[in-house]
């Protein structure tokens, strides 16, 4: 490993309970209250956020608003105002310019900055940061936690660790005891799904996942297993990229055996091709080109992509074309192997299709479902015909 990465000082700030401070801060008669951010109380949506003083209630983000009045039937509830947090967001950027250049946001309320350069100027990370957080409560009159480490990974866990108005500092002897009792639910990127996985694996805490050799997890859990490995050891060595604009986005899988029955391969290129949607939405992008690519049993590759009339974030628009891919390629034999990637992409905000006039509904739908999955699990939507196979599967 290279050692220099190590050394590294990187800052993580995350704005505590972000829209429903801004919204305390401008409105006095909020303070103290539990305020949830997201609508009206009897419409269909979920809570962007809410206020700590809700939190007690159990009420949390993308909570249906039904469920957050049932749980706390005097809180105030706001519509969203994105223009107004997008306006804070930018002043506490301008703040953490005046330190590093290096700063990779990751949300309106949430960005890395990697300080090790500015040392010399200002002393030292733990400097900085104080001062950010205390400019931020000043100037700004909200409160950031922050997080101060080697490396990003550790950085965004200890901005959490203390949440709200939190100030923690990861020195390099503190890490592995630091990270051993966790669950591995904490590790950034575990999703549902991964920790499903561990879970089986008997792998609770990251203390479990450091006794799991890196060939082992590997098998398990692909590329994701290695880095879990090294993720395990407090090992990150993913720099702060201020300009980092995603290429492209995929996911493939691996089958348990060869495969060549076209209506089975539909059924996981649904599955992938959702999950690619779901990930533009996610870092609201959207792609012009989409690519399938198959493996073959003697490991050779044919990947084949087209390119759509306009830009899209639509499961069902980068399913049709990973089909119609598929289809083109005439399989003779079985494949191990089968991926679906998006290129081309773009963060603007581009029109939907013209040529799906139903796109309104699908949008709404997707949304619909996203939110669902984000807080109740990969697993608890799936597309008719994915169910439709399992039951088939399990007869
Ligand atoms: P978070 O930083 O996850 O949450 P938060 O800032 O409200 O609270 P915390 O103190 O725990 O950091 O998200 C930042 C903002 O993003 C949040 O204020 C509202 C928005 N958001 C959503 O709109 N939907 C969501 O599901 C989540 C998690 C956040
Ligand atoms: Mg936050």
């Amino acid at each position: 490993m290279d050692n220099s990465l190590q050394q590294r000082q990187i800052i993580h700030i995350d704005m505590d309970a972000f829209y429903a401070s801004v919204e305390q801060r401008d409105n006095p008669d909020l303070k103290g209250k539990p305020v949830v951010v997201g609508g009206k109380p009897h419409s269909r949506g979920v809570a962007s956020t809410c206020s700590y003083e809700a939190r007690k209630y159990g009420i949390r983000s993308a909570m249906p608003l039904a469920e957050a009045r049932r749980r706390c039937p005097h809180a105030i509830f706001l519509p969203v105002d994105i223009p107004k947090y997008s306006q804070v967001s930018q002043q506490i950027h301008r703040i953490f310019e005046d330190y590093t250049p290096l700063i990779e946001p990751i949300s309106l309320d949430e960005a890395f900055l990697d300080v090790t350069a500015s040392l010399r100027l200002f002393g030292s990370a733990r400097m900085i940061a104080l001062e950010i957080k205390n400019r931020i409560k000043k100037e700004l009159a909200l409160t950031a936690s922050v997080g101060i480490a080697p490396n990003k990974f550790l950085a965004k866990l200890a901005s959490d660790i203390q949440k709200p108005d939190g100030f923690v500092v990861i020195k390099e002897e503190e890490i592995q005891a630091f990270l051993d009792p966790l669950p591995v639910e904490r590790i950034w990127g575990v999703g549902p799904k991964t920790a499903e996985q561990l879970h089986q694996l008997n792998i609770k805490t990251i203390k479990d996942l450091k006794n799991m050799d890196e060939f082992s997890l590997q098998t398990h859990l692909g590329a994701a297993g290695s880095q879990l490995f090294y993720l395990a050891r407090g090992i990150d060595n993913r720099p702060v990229e201020p300009d980092r604009e995603i290429k492209s986005i995929g996911r493939e899988t691996t089958f348990p055996e060869d495969l060549l029955e076209q209506e089975v391969l539909q059924t996981f290129l649904l599955d992938l091709s959702a999950d690619v949607g779901r990930k533009l939405r996610k870092r609201s992008l959207k792609a012009k080109t989409v690519t399938l690519k198959v493996r073959f049993p003697d490991f050779s590759t044919v990947s084949r992509s087209k390119t759509l009339e306009s830009h899209t974030d639509l499961d069902k628009v980068i399913f049709s074309k990973a089909c119609l891919l598929l289809d083109e390629l005439r399989l003779k034999r079985p494949i191990r192997l089968i991926g679906v990637s998006v290129h081309n992409l773009t963060s603007e905000e581009t029109q939907h299709s013209l040529f799906e006039p139903d796109d309104g509904d699908k949008i709404k739908l997707t949304k619909t479902i996203d939110t669902i999955k984000e807080r109740f699990g990969e697993n608890s939507i799936t597309f008719a015909r994915l169910i439709k196979k399992e039951l088939k599967d399990k007869k």
